[in-house]
């Protein structure tokens, strides 16, 4: 075995990712259909600002989000040791319940500074809630999974291997193909045609998630600086676009994430019947998706998105038959009331900001006679332009629009009246699957906004701000 090496976890990530989206390329073809329509889209937008590709950080151009749904407290534990040697840490909840789905979720994601801006790929990864499931099918739900293994002997190897600290250029090398099938897609269903039906007449999603032997990744969203163009875009381009766009309306200062998708394919999948004779079937799950992404907000502007969201939510008649365009009306009316300048989502506490020290601020600080001591605040030191800032990127995903993305998918109406109430005891049942809390994405970004503080500290030579 060739020698032994701790690991560069973002290289691994980005190898990882890139495998993925090469796969899932062949897999889906209408998946590349929409990275090139992403890739010119953003060339017109930067083209008219004067900039082009280059100009954006790295990470524009690796930058994906994928999906997958499991079935067992196991597979959801394998999952997250195999994601660790890529860096990527279960982050938030997220309870499905609210469309009346069996699943909730977290997702695995970078979380430093540095991880993020070498790549911050992620996966948003959905189990499925046993005790969700009607009980006369709970039998088959929990027996089929049992009998599926997602990782190889030699994945097991080494994840185990890697726990120990330990990494060598075979194993390296090794862990991108092995980890790939995990997430493969087979057309050919583990069980019988009527226990698929039995399950899918329960929920498409139960179906999805028991019937094949991996965890196919279902999609895997390229982010866009204009979501709107690459909607447009998609529609000219005869894709089945879903008919709105999820998550805040168009803004000044774009927060949070915007979202849309083509929806899922019919896929020819073979089953077998009680013979034993091989049937054919189809089963829909895979889709594509695009995102832009704003700033992250606090505590307090996640509260603010979330009670003008629900606003336009009440405001929406579901049977109306021209639901997307009035909710997207609604909705750019409660919006009104969500602040749309920098500064003042910043004074206001609605936005997480990165402070950086200027050169004027450095070289003003150097010069400065020994004998004056400054303990300013970061106010002081903005309005003498010692210090400057811009919005920290919003790395999660967002419930509700999960919901209408899960939705359209299953070809349902995606106007229904969405329930806004959270389950209670979901979270703790996560938990317990997981093995561990999820980390709370309002205390990584409040970490962010203090680290760069602390930075502002140092390059202006303070002893505190
Ligand atoms: C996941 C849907 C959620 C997003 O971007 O909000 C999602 C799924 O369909 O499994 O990926
Ligand atoms: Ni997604």
């Amino acid at each position: 075995m060739s020698s032994e090496h701790s690991w560069d976890a973002a290289e691994l990530r980005t190898r990882f990712s890139l495998a993925l989206s090469d796969m899932y390329k062949t897999e889906v073809p209408l998946y590349g259909k929409l990275v090139e329509i992403v890739q010119q889209v953003d060339n017109t937008v930067l083209r008219k600002e004067g900039r082009d590709l280059n100009d954006l950080p790295s990470r524009h151009h690796l930058e994906r989000h994928g999906a997958i749904r499991l079935g067992t407290e196991h597979e959801l534990q394998m999952i997250k040791r195999l994601f660790a040697i890529f860096g990527m840490y279960a982050v938030g909840y997220y309870d499905l319940r609210i469309v009346g789905f069996p699943l909730h979720a977290t997702a695995f994601r970078p979380i430093t500074e540095e991880a993020l801006m070498r790549n911050p790929f992620r996966v948003f990864t959905s189990v499925l809630r046993k005790d969700q499931i009607t009980a006369s099918i709970r039998g088959t739900v929990e027996a089929i999974p049992e009998k599926r293994n997602l990782f190889s002997p030699r994945l097991m190897e080494i994840i185990e291997h890697a726990e120990n600290g330990m990494m060598c250029d075979k194993n390296a090398d090794d862990l991108i193909p092995e980890a790939l099938k995990v997430f493969r897609w087979h057309s050919r269903s583990t069980v019988p045609l009527e226990d698929y039906l039995k399950l899918k007449q329960e929920h498409l999603m139960i179906a999805d998630i028991i019937c094949f032997p991996s965890a196919h990744i279902n999609h895997l969203t390229p982010r866009s600086l204009d979501i709107n163009l690459v909607q447009d875009e998609m529609i000219k381009a005869g894709l089945p676009a879903k008919e709105r766009i999820e998550g805040p309306p168009s803004r000044q200062c774009p927060i949070l994430l915007r979202q849309t998708s083509f929806k899922a394919l019919e896929e020819l999948v073979t089953f077998y019947n009680a013979d034993g004779d091989f049937v054919n079937g189809t089963h829909t799950a895979r889709f594509g998706e695009v995102e832009q992404r704003g700033a992250a907000v606090t505590r307090k502007g996640r509260k603010l998105y979330d009670q003008l969201l629900a606003h336009a939510v009440q405001n929406t008649a579901p049977t109306d038959p021209d639901y997307p365009q009035k909710f997207d009306h609604h909705l750019v009316d409660a919006f009104s009331n969500y602040p749309d300048i920098w500064e003042r989502l910043r004074t206001q506490g609605l936005v997480y900001m990165r402070y950086r020290a200027t050169e004027t601020g450095k070289a003003y600080m150097a010069k400065r006679p020994a004998d004056i001591s400054l303990c300013p605040n970061i106010e002081d030191l903005l309005s003498r332009g010692f210090v400057n800032y811009e919005p920290i990127t919003y790395e999660d995903l967002l419930p509700l629009s999960a919901a209408g993305i899960f939705r359209s998918n299953l070809g349902e109406d995606s106007h229904e009246k969405l329930s806004i109430q959270q389950a209670e005891n979901g979270l703790l049942e996560l938990e317990k699957a997981l093995g561990c809390k999820p980390l709370d994405e309002f205390d990584l970004y409040d970490q962010l906004q203090e680290q760069s503080i602390r930075e502002c500290t140092e390059d202006l030579r303070l002893e505190k701000i």
